[in-house]
């Protein structure tokens, strides 16, 4: 038995919104009853690895801040201890679920040899830290933008070998996924884009990221994995330009190689903002086009136009994003996954506990305000009424198709029509919501 390495913490527990102790819930309530489904199956909250266990505290000036002794090198001997704290920090947290890529719980070493021998290894931990725990896995992904080799991308690679090597790591991470009962297998593309245009063919890499992504499907098909496939968008960062730049840029590309049906996607807050949009215009989208997976709640810095991944503190943005979540049915197979990672000062075990307090504390109070926006039902029907129009008569006569532009012009002319504007009433309704 390894020793503990939170050691001054025990389990998080749910003290009510009057109180004022850090390392203790105020709103995450996972028994509490949210139209008619418990909080913590609405929000599936996840713990990420990489962030949390992996990520020593680095920035472009200054190396690692952090203090973790599984940090000191990549070997397998730190890869259990890392497995073992990891464990220990979902289960007094209390969280249902994680997340990881291959390279966070293993070293891959050169070879895809090598890393199998590894992640062989330290997938009987994980699935005893599951069964032992009840934690689940939501998603696993492969990290396919730390090595060398993937410098100009995985799939989009000017080198074949390279998307092999990619394809290999895929196959390997979504088979694991499976045996270890993930909900959910994610690909987000680092280093699928380019640097500059000067070296770059752009049909070709687009073509090749298309071959990529239908050979994902068919191996989860072969294998027989039920959970879903989702492609998470970002603009940049670190290439200057992504080719999964934002939610609609992704659309089209899975149209274009026939993956509409396969492949969701898991919008990240921080890309949201990255691609100029609020996460609520991502959410709002994806529901749109029946494209809605799964959700990275990590949020940006208003004032730096970069991924600082920092913890949500936003009962706002939370509670907006929660009542389309919501109202279109609620999550399946996704989750909420903290793709957070605390700030390089904060250097206290501690600092990660309240960082995912407060988080999951954020998510709860947009649940409930959410809970209120719905029963009272008031944006819901102005947006019904606005739209009243195109439920009858010649609303359905012209989306049902039985009316062409010609009947139109002589409709107009002949009924003399003279359309009213009417109001939008955005401040009414921002004002309603800031009542919630
Ligand atoms: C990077 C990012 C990734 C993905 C998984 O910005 O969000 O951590 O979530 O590869
Ligand atoms: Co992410």
């Amino acid at each position: 038995m390894t020793a503990p390495c939170f050691e001054k913490i025990g389990r998080i527990p749910f003290k009510g919104p009057e109180s004022d102790d850090p390392l203790a819930f105020r709103h995450y309530e996972p028994d509490r009853m949210v139209l008619g489904k418990r909080m913590e199956d609405h929000l599936r909250v996840a713990v990420c690895w990489w962030h949390s266990f992996c990520w020593p505290g680095v920035d472009m000036f200054g190396s690692g801040t952090f203090d973790r002794p599984w940090q000191a090198a990549d070997t397998m001997e730190n890869a259990k201890l890392k497995l073992h704290a990891a464990f220990e920090f979902f289960e007094k947290l209390g969280v249902p679920f994680f997340c990881f890529h291959d390279a966070d719980v293993a070293p891959l070493g050169e070879t895809i040899a090598e890393g199998d021998a590894n992640l062989a290894r330290i997938e009987e931990l994980i699935r005893d830290g599951i069964d032992r725990t009840g934690v689940k896995l939501l998603w696993g992904t492969a990290n396919l933008f730390s090595h060398r080799r993937y410098m100009a991308g995985g799939a989009t690679n000017p080198d074949p070998e390279v998307f092999a090597f990619a394809a290999a790591q895929v196959a390997r991470v979504l088979e694991m996924t499976h045996r270890l009962g993930g909900e959910n297998y994610v690909l987000w593309g680092g280093r699928e884009g380019y640097d500059t245009l000067l070296n770059t063919d752009m049909k070709r890499e687009l073509d090749q990221l298309g071959r990529f992504m239908s050979l994902v499907v068919e191996h989860k098909h072969r294998i027989g994995f039920k959970g879903t496939i989702l492609i998470e968008p970002k603009p940049m960062e670190p290439t200057k330009h992504q080719y999964d730049h934002d939610a609609a840029t992704v659309h089209a590309f899975l149209r274009k190689y026939g993956l509409e049906n396969e492949i969701k996607l898991n919008l990240e807050v921080n890309h949201a903002t990255l691609a100029g949009h609020s996460f609520e215009h991502e959410v709002v989208y994806a529901i749109a086009n029946d494209l809605m997976g799964s959700f990275d709640i990590n949020r940006g810095d208003p004032q730096n136009g970069w991924d600082t991944d920092q913890f949500p503190n936003d009962d706002r943005e939370a509670a907006l994003a929660l009542y389309h979540v919501l109202s279109a049915g609620g999550l399946t197979t996704g989750g909420f996954n903290f793709d957070a990672k605390v700030r390089r000062q904060s250097i206290d075990p501690e600092d990660l506990f309240i960082a995912h307090i407060g988080g999951m504390d954020t998510l709860a109070r947009g649940l409930l305000m959410a809970e209120r926006m719905i029963l009272e039902g008031k944006l819901a029907s102005h947006v019904a009424d606005r739209y009243a129009g195109w439920n009858e008569g010649l609303g359905t006569d012209i989306l049902d198709g039985r009316v062409g532009l010609g009947d139109l012009a002589k409709l107009a002319r002949d009924q003399n029509l003279k359309p009213e504007p009417r109001s939008g009433r955005q401040e009414y309704l921002e004002n309603l919501v800031n009542r919630y």
